[in-house]
């Protein structure tokens, strides 16, 4: 079979909703598009523990702290799975690293803001895993079989991160005056960052329609926002909370909630690498990854003597 018949094959298989596993032909544009994004995906999951790994020593109690950590070790968890999900694609571990480190791959948007109080722990369950457990369930059916494997229990996690998330919101909504003033402050400030997660509207978004047509993605960036936003409004109202956005409206027709266009010069600037903490966040990243050095060396030599017991 020539290129264009195995691409007439690719695209017939990917239409019949069948999964493309490793060892099977595919466009080279297919496996890049993929690297790019499940790579940017794992790059999320670990730079997404350094906001909140800023809190396990200062959570209000032990059973918060206990919590937390469980979270935050998923979360590494996560990174592990999508990165050897990756490397089915050809990517090398060291390269994917490489390419975080040196600010030539990016990770998601959301990490690039402080984190200032304990309220921000629970804006992050609630609204950052809300979100990327939006994005996530849609990306169960992408087409690619291990990364459509890696999201069916990324997701599980994702649930329990969600609601210990609303848990903490919730629970100081009930709470003192201050209380309630430092939940709507986190909303407040994590609002516009976590609609933005689900990247530029469909017109500017350069990748979405080869991605919607190999089914890499199955639902478009605005489609998945308009979700999250219509699943969380009433999630806020429950609780006394403010949406911050003005123009917020429910259509009684559409049943969706309307909402004002996200800032999208402030995220193309985060996404440039001028966030708020983008080179913090980096830095501490790349200075964790060098400083496990004797841990990869001792993990390795370890691995070669037992092969050569092995052989022996
Ligand atoms: N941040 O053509 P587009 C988590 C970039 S973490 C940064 O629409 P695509 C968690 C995009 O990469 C969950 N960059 O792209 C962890 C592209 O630039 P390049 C993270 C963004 O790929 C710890 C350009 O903008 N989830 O759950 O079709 C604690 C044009 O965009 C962002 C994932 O990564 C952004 N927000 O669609 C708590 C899900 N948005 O690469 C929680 C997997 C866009 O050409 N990824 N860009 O230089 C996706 O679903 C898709 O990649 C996106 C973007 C929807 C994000």
């Amino acid at each position: 079979m020539n290129d264009e018949q195995k691409l007439l094959e690719f695209e017939a298989k990917v239409n019949r909703n069948e999964k493309i596993e490793p060892k099977d032909w595919m466009p080279e544009a297919y496996r890049k598009n993929l690297v790019r994004m499940m790579s940017q995906h794992a790059h999320s999951e670990i730079v997404g523990m350094l906001p909140e790994g800023n809190w396990i020593t200062r959570a209000p109690s032990l059973r918060r702290k206990i919590v937390l950590l469980a979270k935050i070790q998923d979360e590494a968890g996560h990174g592990l799975y999508l990165y050897s999900a990756a490397e089915t694609l050809g990517a090398s571990r060291e390269e994917m690293l490489d390419d975080l480190h040196t600010g030539k791959a990016k990770y998601s948007s959301i990490f690039n803001y402080p984190t200032l109080n304990w309220a921000d722990m629970g804006a992050i369950g609630w609204l950052v895993d809300g979100a990327a457990m939006v994005n996530q369930v849609s990306l169960m059916g992408t087409s690619y079989g291990p990364y459509s494997r890696a999201m069916v229990r990324i997701c599980r996690e994702e649930a329990f991160h969600n609601r210990q998330g609303y848990e903490i919101i919730a629970k100081m909504c009930s709470g003192t005056d201050q209380q309630r003033e430092m939940a709507q402050d986190a909303l407040n400030r994590y609002w516009g960052p976590s609609i933005m997660m689900f990247g530029p509207s469909d017109k500017d978004s350069p990748h979405s329609a080869q991605a919607l047509k190999w089914k890499i993605k199955s639902e478009t960036n605005d489609s998945l926002r308009q979700k999250f936003i219509t699943q969380t409004v009433p999630q806020a109202h429950a609780r006394g909370l403010t949406i911050p956005d003005k123009d917020l409206k429910f259509n009684e027709e559409t049943k969706q909630w309307e909402y004002s266009e996200p800032n999208w010069d402030e995220f193309f600037n985060v996404i440039k690498g001028n966030g708020p903490l983008n080179k913090l966040r980096v830095k501490t990243r790349k200075d964790a990854h060098d400083n496990g050095k004797w841990v990869r060396d001792a993990a390795e030599a370890y691995a070669k003597k037992n092969a050569t017991r092995n052989v022996a």
